[in-house]
């Protein structure tokens, strides 16, 4: 059987799993504030596989969207068994959000709001513990409706998060112009801190952002160096290896700051 078969099977026989990265405020001390929820496919024969080995096929194919809405309600099921008590961050009593990725047949689908509002309403979830990721950003311009359908989130509630912000098609004139709450800095950019050129880049990307109102989260944190030169440049949140490796228990990303 070709694995495209296998994939249109996989959400029935509930081969899907959800691995979830802590996101962490870079206060002191540092707190997780949510997750981001990604993707895995146990498969029977060749066990778990990353997004990249499916993903891909899953867009092609027109399935991406049953994915991506499947993890939007799994997604809001784990982080309401959380608890109230056991989801309120340490400092601030902010309680924890959850960050979905979504592709752009995602954003474009019909089912997709119905799809939130049901699912933030079945598990008795505020909107804003919800963040919607836009994986393609390319999206954002091709796709017509794109931009009101993302209006049309944020007025329900949900927050909305640029992803890879500084690469491919992502423009700092699209700040101006998307409904955005939130941009996630691309690691590659995270990566070469805490050189002078990616200092001055991702200073001039925070400073933006605040005039304009926008959170700023840092990806791919690998290094005590890199955390320093972000926490340098005021940027507010961070992710990566370093402040948390993607793990299979919600509960866990709790505990991420509490063993630092
Ligand atoms: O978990 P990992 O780093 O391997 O993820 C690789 C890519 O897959 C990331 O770019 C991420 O945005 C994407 N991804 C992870 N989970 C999902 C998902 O549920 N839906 C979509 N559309 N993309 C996802
Ligand atoms: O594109 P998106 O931001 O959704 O991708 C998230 C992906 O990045 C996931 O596949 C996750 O496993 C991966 N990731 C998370 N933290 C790190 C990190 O510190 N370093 C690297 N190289 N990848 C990371
Ligand atoms: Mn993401
Ligand atoms: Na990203």
């Amino acid at each position: 059987t070709s694995l495209h078969s296998e994939l249109v099977e996989a959400l029935g026989r509930a081969e899907m799993r959800l691995h979830y990265q802590p996101v962490v405020a870079l206060s002191s001390p540092d707190r997780v504030v949510g997750a981001e929820a990604l993707i895995r496919w146990d498969h029977p024969r060749l066990g778990l596989l990353a997004p990249a080995a499916f993903l891909p096929l899953a867009e092609e194919t027109g399935l991406v969207a049953d994915l991506d809405l499947w993890v939007l309600g799994k997604a809001l099921a784990d982080l309401a068994a959380l608890g109230d008590a056991a989801t309120l961050t340490a400092a601030g009593g902010v309680p924890l959000h959850v960050a979905v990725n979504l592709a752009s047949a995602t954003l474009v689908d019909p089912r997709l709001i119905p799809t939130v509002r049901a699912a933030l309403n079945r598990n008795r979830l505020r909107p804003e513990r919800l963040v919607l990721e836009n994986v393609e950003s390319r999206a954002l311009i091709d796709l017509p409706g794109v931009v009101e359908r993302l209006i049309e989130l944020r007025r329900l509630g949900v927050s909305i998060s640029l992803d890879d912000f500084g690469t491919g098609f992502s423009t700092l004139a699209w700040l101006n112009t998307l409904p955005v709450d939130q941009i996630k800095i691309d690691r590659t950019f995270t990566a070469n801190l805490p050189e002078a050129a990616s200092v001055a880049l991702v200073e001039g990307i925070i400073a933006l952002a605040q005039k304009l109102d926008i959170d700023v989260v840092a990806e791919g944190v690998e290094t005590e160096d890199q955390l320093a030169a972000l926490r340098e440049a005021g940027c507010a949140f961070a992710q990566g290896y370093l402040l948390g490796r993607p793990t299979p228990a919600f509960a866990s990303v709790t505990q991420a700051t509490v063993s630092r």
